[in-house]
């Protein structure tokens, strides 16, 4: 088993709403197992607090992506991206979704390896999504040949501005189960609840936060607190995920599930996601993705709820902190419907880079 004493090179960047060490593959053990007990290890779980560790004591603060250039000469995509969700609370390591967020920053880490050479002005980056097969595209600025962070784009959640990672997805369909709409149905109901399942890039639930019994414009806090809540949501995913073909969900970060109400701030719908049972302070990108398909389909869940544009495939979807805007385009002239395009914008910084010393492991070796 290989020593980790002297450390592990570890970039922590902040990418879109959420934050996560990022590695080259090269730098991480090849054996799976030995992977993820480091990465554990490197991030403090299982422990709620993650106090021995860097990860920040919530999903969306205990990411990894791990990158690599891509193979083949010339190879269809510049870097390779595997996401991998570490949990808080327990001792697992997911590679069963996309995470969109993190996504940004790949783009810009591929850069301040050397794996990609930056053009002066802009790069753009192709980037095959290894969790699932799909391909996404980054921009940025790269002006003198050096990643721009500071700049000007806003993103709800996020303090302040920085500067714009524009993303274009393709594949997103049927990311983790195959199918756009996994079950094969428009709606489902499970529990007596009329559900949407739905797959462009993020396997999600969708749900009338009313059918829930909330008015679905509760705070992070009081979804937190409510533990009957909690156990329905948990109770919907878990039937859902087998619908889905997902298997026994109950350990795992997907499906998600989204309950959503009429928009009140000029977006498409207002949303409140679980990821997968502890409430989301936002709505992950692909998250987002998959909501707004859902909201296009006609006889979906939540088309009745939402205020779909006249024209345009840009739409915001509303969430406890704010806005999150996608360009959603799907062919609806086929049967079932087909995923064309999808985008967003968000930013990402780098906020260290060095060595990270995982926590020795029980044997006392490293
Ligand atoms: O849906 C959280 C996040 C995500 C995933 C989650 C994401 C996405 O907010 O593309 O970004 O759903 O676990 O980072």
């Amino acid at each position: 088993m290989a020593r980790f004493d002297d450390g592990v090179r570890c970039m922590l960047m902040r990418g879109g709403t959420s934050k996560g060490a990022y590695f080259l593959a090269d730098d991480l053990p090849a054996d799976l197992e030995e992977r993820d007990d480091l990465l554990l290890r490197i991030m403090g779980s299982p422990d709620p607090r993650q106090i021995d560790g860097i990860g920040g004591a919530h999903l969306l603060t205990s990411k990894v992506a791990v990158v690599s250039a891509s193979a083949g000469r010339p190879a269809a995509t510049d870097l390779d991206y595997l996401f991998l969700q570490v949990d808080v609370d327990g001792a697992t390591v997911s590679t069963r979704q996309n995470c969109g967020n993190l996504l940004a920053g790949v783009g810009p880490f591929g850069v301040e390896r050397g794996l990609v050479r930056p053009a002066d002005g802009h790069t753009d980056v192709r980037i095959r999504l290894v969790n699932t097969g799909g391909v996404a595209t980054a921009r940025f600025g790269t002006p003198g040949g050096r990643v721009e962070y500071a700049g000007g784009t806003a993103i709800s959640g996020v303090p302040g501005t920085a500067a714009a990672v524009v993303l274009g997805f393709e594949d997103t369909a049927g990311s983790s189960t195959g199918r756009l709409l996994p079950t094969g149905h428009e709606v489902d109901v499970i529990d007596g609840i009329r559900v949407t399942c739905v797959d462009n890039g993020m396997p999600v639930v969708v749900a009338a936060a009313e059918d829930l019994g909330i008015t679905g414009y509760e705070s992070y806090e009081a979804l937190a607190a409510d533990a009957g809540l909690l156990r329905r949501v948990q109770s919907l995913r878990m039937q859902a995920g087998k619908l889905m073909g997902l298997g026994d969900v109950a350990a795992e970060s997907v499906p998600k599930t989204t309950l959503v109400a009429p928009p009140r701030e000029g977006g498409v719908l207002c949303t409140r996601t679980f990821i997968p049972v502890r409430p989301h302070t936002a709505i992950g990108v692909l998250g987002a993705v998959s909501v707004v398909t859902a909201a296009l389909l006609e006889n979906g869940v939540a088309r009745r709820y939402a205020h779909l544009p006249r024209t345009g495939s840009r739409m915001a979807v509303e969430h406890p902190t704010g806005l999150l805007e996608v360009e959603v385009e799907l062919d609806l002239s086929t049967s079932p419907p087909t995923a064309v395009r999808a985008a967003n914008v968000r930013t990402a910084r780098k906020l260290f880079d060095g060595m990270v010393f995982p926590r020795p492991r029980a044997d006392g070796g490293w």
